[in-house]
């Protein structure tokens, strides 16, 4: 029989046994839910090594649990809409939807070979009508529920192709001027005509009703990575501050909000966006005004820099009575707190340039404390520091002063959210149509349920957008007044689709009847009980790409659902695992840098196992040929030695000898540790167990003929150890071991005495030999006869133990000196513990001395192994030499 691993020749066998057994199937009632996903690929044609990476890592964990008894839900799909399918259809003469189907067959096939255990019975593709269908019936309860906005938004406009372009159609052109500088124009993808920027009426879900919340909970995300969490929190940007109201004679009132408060006696002009109202009113009346708003609109907004047209009107300042000029600019964004700002030239680089550009004076009111001052005309002091110019408020701190200002009747404090609502509108074909129809008599209409989903029309080829020109599908009547109306032809982003498709995992079939009033899961998007049992994701892997608008979505997303009473969970996300990149040559491997590793160069276990032992997974990690074979040959030498044992060319004993207590030990911890590693997602680490323990169980092979019922455990125990990470070769060595298959669905090992501190004992057991090699070393004896351990006494690990856990150190040497149990020892022991207290912060923790004592008896096969000499381990005796030597996890040594 040949003694070689091949998974090729296996994997069909264990993919249709565990097909057989529903091994991946997950109940529809779980008792202990775990929920473990990967963030679906985008059906771009082929598995890349991120994904493997990002699979391999939810799938050792997934079967980890599920051998640990857990329910455990571990679900596919499809992120199937978008931009680069459609591209695709004009580059390979096809349509959208069968380039889409194709490439999810090719990737479905991938992930199988690959041995990744998925629920399949729960696929979900987002261009399925029966997926976007829901889409469309939660962007109607959104609507419902006022979360959703038709607004006008500045968009590319390509005059060509007489269509509306996203950024990534965007492409930038670079001409050689005569002077040999180059220009960069911003042009169409296709046609390469210059852009420009039209003003289009756009669907916004207003994601901004959640800032606060959506800021406030990341506090709470404590299985989030802080660096997603910061990343999240500089998005949504809060920013606390204050409202100032500016009296604006014949208008009314203005607010501006501002961060900085203290300066608000150098504000020198007010400057309102063009969208404000206060813009309008003085464009009714001023030619200029309205003539500037009318080219700002027009305008790509970053580039209107400072631009900015002073009005007629005037601003009284509410706390100098002062009359301010107000400028409409382009700098003051509609969005962003009031739309209106007080300017302050001599403390804000922005303003500053403004002053600078339409001659408004400038004013200091805040100087530096304890430095000289800049001249705020040549430059403004942005820092905080005194305040002057300020009137009652001079001599303050800044900080202070923004506490006193508050209490100004013209001041109220305020909080602000950089955030922008969610622009959720597409020209494009290739995603969900918005089911809203447009009626010229009852304006915007939501398409009812009972039409949903308003399935995407044929594909043609043209240049704009193909849904403007299927003319057919775009006329229909309005479900109001029955009156001929246009469907509206923009498409969702496809962010929607992927901030809630977790939640489609939980629509097992008709069969199953949701509690809600939404009735049975045909009638609802997802099982609201079923949610409620396997909310929040338990763990949620992907690439740290995703760290502010995905996983700001689903965050938006469930608390949404949660406030249209779809869900009781708030937060969809327990702990979140962002894996590192792969790197090959030192840079990103990715096929457009020809760079790039096919998933199965390999075999799929030589992959998943390259990949999960080389680094942490939030590490970036080198692809190296070397690191590969290693893992290959690691396969390899499982494979040989279970395949040797069972085929009976493993002489074994079936008498019990001292040293086979070492290897059960052994065995004990290494599970304990490979447990702890897999609960940490560290994988790397568990490998690392797995390889020493292999080692391990060679050696004590071939120290002297294997006690049967050890060694089978040992290789049983490293096939299923290895399982979750090498799925195939863990059924292949278990199948050899005479076990019950499949090993996928077995109990995952259990040690037979508890080992809480494996790493103690492995710790003893690997010093105390490298220490006896440093004695023979510095000693010079070669060959040493006899090597003798001595394990200190029992009243040395008294004290040991005692100082380093004592609150009050300094009261232990009296304590112990008074204690009974100690007899006759008491007085030593408080002496030790005396001399103890200055090295308490490097005192490790300890076994009992018993448990010392056997661990070296147990391991004492290993010294004579490896020294080739006679070893005693024992207990030190009142008073030699050696007990006098011997401490606490570190016996004393004698060699001869
Ligand atoms: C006066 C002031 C004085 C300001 C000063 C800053 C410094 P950060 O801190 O970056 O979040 N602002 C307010 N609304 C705005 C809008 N709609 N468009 C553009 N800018 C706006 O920015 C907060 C500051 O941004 C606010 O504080 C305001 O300028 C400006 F020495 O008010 B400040
Ligand atoms: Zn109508």
């Amino acid at each position: 029989m040949s003694r070689r691993y091949d998974h090729a020749r296996v994997q069909e066998y264990w993919q249709h046994v565990w097909d057989r057994d529903g091994v991946y199937e997950c109940p529809e009632d779980p008792e202990n839910p775990t929920y473990v996903l990967g963030m679906f690929p985008y059906t771009s044609g082929a598995l890349h090594m991120g994904h493997v990476r990002n699979y391999a890592i939810t799938d050792a964990y997934a079967r980890y649990r599920r051998m640990c008894g857990d329910d455990v839900l571990h679900p596919m799909g499809w992120d199937a809409f978008g931009l680069p399918a459609e591209n695709a259809a004009f580059e390979r003469d096809t349509d959208p939807e069968s380039w889409t189907r194709t490439c999810i067959e090719r990737m479905r096939d991938e992930l199988e070979e690959m041995g990744f255990g998925y629920d399949w019975s729960r696929e979900i593709t987002t261009c399925d009508p029966e997926y976007y269908r829901w889409n469309q019936w939660l962007f109607t309860r959104l609507h419902e529920a006022g979360l959703v906005e038709y607004e006008a938004a500045t968009v590319n406009w390509c005059p060509d192709c007489e269509t509306v372009l996203a950024d990534a159609q965007v492409t930038d052109h670079e001409r050689e001027r005569a002077d040999g500088t180059t220009e960069t124009t911003e042009v169409c993808w296709r046609c390469e005509t210059p852009v420009g920027r039209r003003e289009l009426d756009q669907w916004f879900f207003t994601i901004t009703d959640y800032a606060a919340e959506l800021h406030a909970d990341l506090d709470e995300l404590d299985g989030w990575p802080e660096g997603v969490r910061e990343a999240q929190r500089n998005w949504i940007g809060r920013r606390e501050g204050a409202e100032l109201t500016f009296e604006v004679p014949g208008e009314g009132p203005v607010d501006v909000f501002t961060t900085r408060l203290d300066t608000a006696f150098g504000a020198t002009y007010l400057a309102v966006s063009p969208g404000h109202d206060l813009a309008d009113a003085a464009a009714a009346t001023d030619e200029q005004v309205a003539e500037y708003v009318e080219s700002v609109r027009a305008a790509d907004p970053g580039d209107a820099g400072l631009s900015g047209v002073e009005t007629d009107l005037t601003a009284v300042h509410p706390l100098t009575g002062e009359e301010l000029p107000v400028y409409v600019a382009a700098y003051v964004l509609d969005d962003v707190g009031t739309g209106a700002v007080m300017g302050v030239p001599a403390h804000n680089e922005r303003d500053h340039e403004f002053a600078s550009e339409h001659d408004v004076p400038v004013r200091q009111v805040v100087e530096p404390v304890g430095e000289d001052g800049t001249d705020p005309a040549a430059a403004p002091f942005t820092e905080d520091g005194m305040l002057t110019n300020s009137g009652e408020y001079d001599g303050l701190a800044s900080s202070a002063a923004r506490e006193r200002l508050l209490d100004h009747d013209a001041v109220e404090s305020a909080v602000t959210y950089r955030l922008r609502d969610w622009l959720i509108s597409r020209q494009r074909y290739w995603g969900t149509p918005i089911p809203m129809v447009h009626c010229p008599d009852c304006g915007s209409v939501p398409v009812p349920d009972e039409d949903l989903p308003v399935e995407l029309p044929e594909f043609v080829r043209t240049t704009g957008n193909p849904l403007d020109a299927a003319t057919d599908w775009k006329e229909t009547t309005c479900p109001d007044c029955g009156g001929p109306a246009e469907r509206e032809t923009d498409t969702m982003d496809t962010f929607v689709d992927s901030s809630w498709y977790f939640l489609r995992y939980l629509a097992p079939g008709s069969e199953a009847r949701s509690t809600s009033e939404t009735a049975s899961v045909e009638d609802a998007p997802f099982d609201t009980d079923a949610a409620d049992e396997w909310l929040p994701v338990d763990v949620y892997v992907g690439g740290e790409e995703h760290a502010v608008l995905h996983l700001l979505y689903i965050r938006f997303f469930t608390r949404a659902l949660a406030d249209l009473g779809l869900l009781d969970t708030r937060e969809p996300v327990d702990r979140l695992v962002n894996q590192g990149t792969v790197l090959h040559g030192g840079r990103k491997m990715s096929k457009s840098k020809g760079n790039a590793i096919a998933p199965h160069e390999y075999g799929p276990e030589t992959t998943r196992l390259f990949v999960l032992s080389a680094a942490h997974p939030r590490q970036d990690f080198e692809w190296t040929t070397e690191d590969v074979s290693n893992a290959y040959e690691f396969q390899q030498d499982l494979y040989r030695m279970v395949a040797a044992f069972a085929d009976g060319d493993v002489d074994t004993r079936t008498e019990s000898a001292p040293h086979d207590a070492y290897l059960e030990r052994e065995v004990d911890r290494t599970i304990a540790a490979v447990t702890d590693e897999y609960e940490r997602f560290r994988f790397h680490q568990a490998i690392g167990e797995l390889r020493r323990f292999a080692r391990l169980l060679r050696r004590y092979r071939e120290y002297d003929v294997p006690y049967k019922y050890a060694y089978a455990r040992g290789l049983r125990t490293l096939a299923a150890l290895v399982a979750p990470i090498a799925p195939y070769l863990g059924e292949e060595l278990w199948s050899l071991l005479g076990e019950d298959g499949p090993l996928a669905a077995a109990d995952w090992p259990a040690p037979l005495s508890d080992v809480p501190d494996y790493r103690v004992e492995r710790r003893l057991v690997d010093r105390t030999l490298a220490d006896v090699r440093d004695i023979t070393d510095v000693v010079d004896i070669a060959d040493p006869e006899r090597v003798e351990v001595v394990v200190a006494q029992a009243w040395k690990h008294r004290a040991h133990d005692a100082v380093r856990e004592a609150e009050d150190p300094a009261a232990v040497p009296r304590t112990l000196a008074d204690d009974a149990e100690l007899g006759a020892d008491a007085a030593r022991a408080a002496e030790y513990a005396a001399d103890l207290r200055a090295e308490r912060a490097e005192l490790e923790p300890t076994v009992s001395p018993e448990r010392e004592l056997t661990t070296l008896e147990q391991a004492a096969w290993l010294f004579e192994d490896e020294f080739g000499a006679e070893v005693t381990v024992r207990r030190a005796t009142a008073d030699d030499d050696l007990a006098a030597k011997a401490r606490p996890n570190k016996p004393a040594i004698h060699i001869e």
